[in-house]
C-alpha cells in the first residue's frame, strides 16, 4: 500500500500529539496538587449545621502564625457572617456548607469558587497577599433573590 509523503508525515505529526496531550493529563493527574480529592467528600447533616461544630460558631478564627479558618454558612440569600476583615498576608482556610439548597462560593478575582451543596463541606485555602475588598458571591442560580446573594471580604 502506497501512502503519499504528506500523509504520513501527517499521520506521524498526529500521532505525535496525540501521545504529547494525553501523557501530559496522566502525568499531571498523578503529580499537580490541583488535582486533589474534591473537599466536599466530608458530610454534614444539613438539619443540624447550626449546633454542629465547627459551623456553631461562624466566623474567622486563627489557627496559626498569620493563618486563618473562615466558617461560613451558606443560606438563601446571604452568607453567615456578611462582612469579614482579613489581615493582609493571612493565609485563609475557607470551610463553608450549605443549608438549604445549592449554593455557589465564589470570591471575584480570585481562583476561590466553590459549588456549596447541602450536607457536605467544602474547604478551599487561599493567601491574600494584596490589601483590598473582595466581593464573595453566589454564582449558582439558588433562587428569587439570588441576585441580593453576596458577602464583603475586606483585607487591611
Ligand atoms: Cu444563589
Amino acid at each position: 500500500m502506497h501512502i503519499h509523503k504528506f500523509e504520513k508525515i501527517w499521520l506521524i505529526l498526529g500521532t505525535v500529539t496525540l501521545v504529547a496531550f494525553l501523557s501530559t493529563i496522566g502525568i499531571q493527574a498523578f503529580t499537580s496538587p490541583d488535582h486533589a480529592p474534591p473537599s466536599d467528600l466530608t458530610t454534614i447533616e444539613p438539619e443540624e449545621v447550626e449546633t454542629t461544630a465547627p459551623f456553631d460558631e461562624p466566623g474567622l478564627k486563627k489557627v496559626g502564625e498569620n493563618e486563618y479558618e473562615l466558617v461560613m454558612i451558606l443560606q438563601s440569600f446571604g452568607f453567615t457572617p456578611g462582612e469579614v476583615e482579613i489581615p493582609q498576608g493571612a493565609k485563609v482556610k475557607f470551610i463553608v456548607t450549605s443549608i438549604d439548597v445549592v449554593h455557589g462560593f465564589e470570591v471575584a478575582g480570585t481562583n476561590i469558587n466553590m459549588m456549596v451543596t447541602p450536607g457536605h463541606i467544602n474547604s478551599m485555602t487561599y493567601t491574600f497577599d494584596e490589601k483590598g475588598s473582595f466581593l464573595i458571591l453566589c454564582n449558582e442560580y439558588c433562587g428569587i433573590g439570588h441576585h441580593y446573594m453576596s458577602a464583603e471580604l475586606e483585607v487591611k
